[in-house]
C-alpha cells in the first residue's frame, strides 16, 4: 500500500512540531562575568549538554549576578524559578549543613589537596546530602583560595588586619575564623560588594584571584595580600525536580557535562592564579606575596576548638590527612 503524500506531510509537520516542543531551555546563573572561571565552567557544561542531547536541552546563561546573589539563586533553584546555579559554598551551608566543614579556614594545604578531597569519598559523600533539602549537586566546581584586599594598608600578619571592616560571605564558619584575625566581618551578598568598597562602607573584602580580576576590584582596592586563608569550593547545583525529568541517558549526559565543567573551571582558576597577580599589579594594586601564614594559623587556635566541637575533630583530621 502506498502512503499518501498528504499523510506524509502531516507526519512531517507533527515531527517538526514535536522536535520544536522537545527543546528545553535550562536557566543557569552565577555571580561573575561570562569570561570568568564560573563562565568558563558553565559554558563547558552548556555546550556538553546541548551536544550530548542533540539539542534537546540547551542553556540560557545568567552571569553577573543578574538573578541576584548566590543565596537568592540557590533559593530560586529550590523554588524552581531557576534550573541550575554555579555557586561558591559561601551560603550553601545554610541550606545543607554538611557542606560547612569544607569552609574551615586553613583546612586545605593547596589546590591539589582540596581537589582530591572533594573528588574523593569525603567530597562525594557531601553531595549525597542535597536531595533531602530539595537540591541536587551535580559536581564540585571551584572558586579558589581566598585572599584579602583592602584600601587601608598592607597585610602580612593578623595584627595588620586587626580592626579592618571587611565584607565576608554570609558564612558563619568564615566569620568566626576572621574575627580571630581581628577583622570586623560584615556579611553581604556579592552584588553589593563593589559599591560597598567604592563607598567605603567596608575597608576590604576577600576573594580568590579570578573573582578579584573579573570584578575589577583593583579599581576600588589598593592592597592585595596573598593570605590564601581559606579555600572556596564551588558547586553546580540543580534540583531533584529537574533530574527526575531526565531519561537515564540524559542524566548521564548532565553528570558527565558537570564533570567536564569542573575540569574547565579549575583550569581557568589555575590560569588566573598564574597570570592574574601580575595583571592586578599592572592595574595598580600593591601585592604582598609573603604573608606570615603561621601567625594567621596560630590566631585560629581557639576557633579550631569550636570547629572540632561542631564538626568532629576526627572529621577535620580526616580531611587534613587525606592523601
Ligand atoms: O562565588 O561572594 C563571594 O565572595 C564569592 O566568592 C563570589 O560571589 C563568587
Amino acid at each position: 500500500m502506498k502512503t499518501s503524500p498528504l499523510l506524509l506531510s502531516l507526519l512531517a509537520a507533527a515531527g517538526l512540531a514535536q522536535g520544536a516542543f522537545a527543546q528545553t531551555v535550562v536557566k543557569i546563573g552565577y555571580a561573575t562575568t561570562a569570561t570568568s572561571h564560573y563562565g568558563v565552567g558553565t559554558t563547558e557544561f552548556c555546550d556538553d549538554i546541548e551536544k550530548g542531547t542533540q539539542g534537546r536541552y540547551k542553556c540560557q546563561q545568567f552571569p553577573n549576578s543578574a538573578l541576584g546573589g548566590e543565596r537568592e539563586m540557590i533559593e530560586a533553584v529550590q523554588l524552581g524559578t531557576l534550573d541550575i546555579v554555579n555557586t561558591s559554598t559561601g551560603p550553601v551551608g545554610n541550606f545543607v549543613p554538611e557542606v560547612k566543614i569544607v569552609d574551615i579556614p586553613f583546612l586545605f594545604r593547596d589546590y591539589d589537596h582540596a581537589r582530591r578531597v572533594l573528588d574523593g569519598p569525603i567530597g562525594q559523600d557531601i553531595l549525597t546530602k542535597f536531595p533531602a533539602k530539595g537540591l541536587f549537586a551535580l559536581s564540585w566546581t571551584e572558586n579558589g583560595f581566598r585572599h584579602m584586599t583592602n584600601s587601608k594598608r598592607s597585610i602580612t600578619k593578623p595584627n595588620d588586619a586587626s580592626g579592618l571592616k571587611m565584607r565576608t560571605m554570609e558564612n558563619k564558619v568564615h566569620m568566626d575564623g576572621y574575627r580571630a584575625f581581628g577583622i570586623q566581618p560584615t556579611p553581604m551578598a556579592f552584588p553589593e560588594v563593589f559599591g560597598a568598597l567604592q563607598q567605603g562602607t567596608v575597608d576590604g573584602q576577600e576573594n580568590p584571584i579570578p573573582v578579584i580580576l573579573a570584578s575589577k576590584f583593583s579599581q576600588v582596592q589598593k592592597h592585595l595580600s596573598l593570605t590564601g586563608h581559606v579555600y572556596s569550593p564551588a558547586l553546580l547545583i540543580t534540583s531533584p525536580r529537574l533530574m527526575n525529568k531526565l531519561s537515564d541517558a540524559d542524566k548521564k549526559v548532565f553528570m558527565d557535562a558537570a564533570k567536564k565543567a569542573t575540569v574547565a573551571q579549575r583550569k581557568k582558576v589555575n590560569d588566573d592564579e598564574n597570570n592574574g597577580i601580575a595583571q592586578l599589579e599592572k592595574e595598580g594594586m600593591t601585592v604582598i606575596r609573603k604573608v606570615d601564614g603561621q601567625a594567621f594559623r596560630d590566631a585560629l587556635r581557639d576557633v579550631y576548638v569550636s570547629y572540632s566541637k561542631e564538626f568532629g575533630a576526627d572529621n577535620i583530621r580526616k580531611i587534613q590527612d587525606f592523601k
